[in-house]
């Protein structure tokens, strides 16, 4: 059977978060980024999966593991390598690193749950201007330890604005397992507040995107707001060599990598096409990145542009 675009794409996608971060990893311990990062390998299919259903000025609130997010919501490759290694092409001239990534209406930011009251925040205001656009909001199942988060639940849910949480349920928060961090149920943090959910155990980016269209459409009705919760698993440590994970564990969710799964939709030469085009793509990026200028201190305090 030919391989249909959306098969295409939807691998393709997947591929350059996967190849982008696994060169990140490698080139971590030769000093080439600045500050820290967190990488996206296998949680892939959540990003293409969610933001595959996003339209022209919706906006996406990111947090510390947002370079899947951000490439998925169509963020410039070159832009974000050269972020990483701080130079004047980076997505914010190289000032923000890793985890403050801004374009357009992309926010990414590093402080745990802090993400939440900006997201909410965003909705009140899309809510404002009735232009129909939402707010997709990532948070990890770590940030749900955080008090700011049910503060901002309650006020998403009791002004009815138009904001979809997208939980990652990638078993971790850094190096402490759920069971020693979660009390009672994760469905319960958002029906306490009269938030719908769907929760889903897949890697299957075409089941994801079904549910993303589902949470994406609720909100965008004028529904209040809806959660999705995707268990998952990063196969790559935390940051960068934290990893005190039993390596079985690891390897009983790389069985479930979504990567193949969506791949044996495509045929095989085509595929290996993919494959190749992402090969240059990242190989290029970061060739670009290296060969930038540095980035500009006299600009550090020049205001971002996006949200006003
Ligand atoms: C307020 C705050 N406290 C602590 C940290 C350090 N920190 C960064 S990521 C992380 C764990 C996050 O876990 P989770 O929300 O599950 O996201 P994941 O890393 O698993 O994607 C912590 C504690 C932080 N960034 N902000
Ligand atoms: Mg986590």
């Amino acid at each position: 059977m030919p391989t249909s675009a959306a098969d295409f794409e939807l691998y393709r996608q997947m591929q350059r978060i996967r190849r982008f971060e696994e060169t990140v990893l490698e080139a971590f311990p030769r000093g080439e980024f600045y500050g820290t990062t967190h990488t996206y390998v296998g949680q892939e299919a959540n990003a293409v999966g969610v933001l595959s259903g996003i339209a022209d000025g919706d906006v996406v609130v990111s947090n510390h593991r947002c370079h899947g997010h951000f490439l998925a919501y169509g963020g410039s490759m070159d832009a974000l390598a050269a972020e990483l290694m701080g130079r004047q092409t980076g997505v914010c001239g190289g000032r923000s690193g890793s985890q403050h990534i801004q374009w357009k209406d992309f926010y990414a930011n590093g402080i745990l749950g802090g993400t939440l009251p900006l997201a909410v925040g965003m909705a009140l205001s899309e809510k404002r201007a009735g232009l129909g656009r939402v707010v997709i909001a990532f948070l990890g199942d770590g940030t749900l330890g955080e008090g700011i988060t049910y503060e901002s639940l309650n006020m998403a849910a009791l002004w009815g604005l138009p904001v979809a949480f997208i939980l990652e349920d990638n078993r971790y928060a850094q190096t402490t397992p759920l069971r020693l961090n979660l009390a009672g149920e994760m469905a319960g943090r958002f029906t306490a507040f009269g938030i719908p959910l769907v929760e889903a155990d897949t890697t299957d980016v075409l089941e994801i995107q079904a549910i993303g269209e589902k949470a994406i459409s609720h909100v965008r009705s004028g529904a209040g707001p809806f959660a999705t919760i995707l268990h998952t698993y990063r196969f790559a440590p935390h940051s960068k060599g934290d990893d005190t994970r039993d390596p079985a564990e690891v390897a009983h969710y790389r069985e479930r990598d979504p990567l193949p799964l969506q791949g044996r939709r495509l045929d095989e030469a085509t595929r290996r096409d993919v494959e190749k085009i992402v090969e240059t793509e990242v190989e290029e990026a970061f060739r670009r990145a290296a060969g930038a200028p540095p980035a500009d201190p006299s600009r550090l305090t020049e205001p971002l542009s996006g949200y006003a």
